[in-house]
């Protein structure tokens, strides 16, 4: 197995996060993925690689020019207008408000290509998010070479940004991005895991009216948790793409006996899709104890989801995304990929 990483991933660096009416530390840090790849380097020792450069044409495949644009410049923008402290978005066009005018000041521009207020744009946001999105490439690019299985520790996530918006912690979509490369590279078909507790609302989006990439989620109920306004078992796909999208939502307070029966169901339409590959967005936020989070996996069941994956034999990416716990979320991937291992070598 091969772990990419790139360390530039750890410079976005937000001061605080708005969340439940309080200023806090923000939960997603760079000290998570830095205690994630000591995990990694402990568990599977020699497999850490460093994730290469691509061009940006490979964001552009799945963002819009403007918006790509926009989250290079937005920080310096801010700055220019006299600004201090990260740049936070601040008002948004709802409803029947013109959410297609793009204002010319930052303020106004950041709230057009944002969603939530708990994600900032930081001095470093774009070379972090945009090393995320490389080390997201070098692991689908191990897989259009041959291998059987990658891991990419993506840092920031990816999973609720858009086409054109950034949000929940997420600037460029990562695991998009893998999978319109290895389409790029001709594989026809790619799944799409979301195995994250909260919904991928940016994938979905992404890929909403196309049929060859299948997106299927297993997360919490948008009615309780984030991010609210996508995520519904009746979002199914548009056009095309009509049957190509699988939200399965859970109560919170979910346990393996039922995150694993909502699995089994997501493995089984992905089996009967047949994908070329397949990616998992793998966030490990369902773990019991997660300060983000209202679902109740264990150790053991992380190892259970990785061989329940593995059963399915397609060449996997995994590419990280939420987990907050930060004790706990070298431990609960790494089970997740031995889960994963053990039942791939046990199979002839
Ligand atoms: C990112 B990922 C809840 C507010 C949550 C953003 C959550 C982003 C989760 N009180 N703010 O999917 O792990
Ligand atoms: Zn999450």
């Amino acid at each position: 197995m091969k772990a990419f990483f790139a360390r530039e991933q750890l410079l976005h660096d937000q001061s605080v996060e708005f969340n439940r009416g309080e200023l806090t530390a923000p939960y997603e840090s760079g000290k998570r993925a830095e205690m994630l790849f000591s995990a990694l380097e402990a568990a599977f020792p020699g497999a850490a690689r460093d994730a290469a450069e691509f061009p940006v044409s490979h964001l552009l495949d799945i963002h819009d020019a403007d918006y790509i644009g926009f989250l290079q410049s937005a920080f310096g923008e801010w700055i220019a207008e006299g600004r201090t402290g990260d740049a936070f978005p601040m008002v948004w066009p709802v409803h029947d408000m013109r959410g297609e005018k793009i204002p010319n000041t930052i303020v106004g521009k950041i709230s057009h290509y944002s969603f939530e207020i708990s994600t900032a744009i930081t001095k470093h946001s774009w070379i972090s998010a945009r090393r995320s999105a490389e080390t997201a490439l070098s692991g689908a690019q191990e897989l259009s070479r041959g291998a059987n299985m990658a891991f990419s520790l993506c840092r920031p996530p990816g999973h609720h940004a858009g086409r054109g918006y950034f949000g929940g912690y997420c600037y460029l979509n990562n695991a998009g991005i893998a999978a319109q490369y290895l389409r790029n590279e001709g594989a026809l078909r790619i799944a799409i895991l979301d195995v994250d507790y909260h919904h991928g609302n940016g994938t979905q989006q992404i890929f909403y009216d196309r049929d060859d990439v299948f997106y299927v989620s297993v997360h919490a109920d948008p009615d309780t948790d984030f991010p609210y306004f996508l995520g519904y078992a009746d979002e199914t796909g548009a056009g095309k793409g009509e049957g190509f999208n699988l939200n399965i939502p859970l109560s919170r307070g979910a346990a393996w006996p039922s995150y694993g029966e909502a699995l089994s169901h997501a493995l089984n339409r992905i089996g009967d899709y047949a994908p070329d590959a397949l990616i998992v967005s793998l966030g490990v936020d369902t773990s019991a104890g997660d300060p983000l989070s209202g679902f109740l996996l264990t150790r053991d069941d992380f190892a259970r989801m990785g061989a329940a994956i593995a059963a399915l034999q397609r060449q996997t990416l995994f590419v990280f995304e939420g987990g907050y716990a930060i004790n706990d979320v070298g431990g609960n991937v790494v089970s997740v990929l031995n889960g994963f291992l053990g039942a791939a070598h046990s199979t002839p």
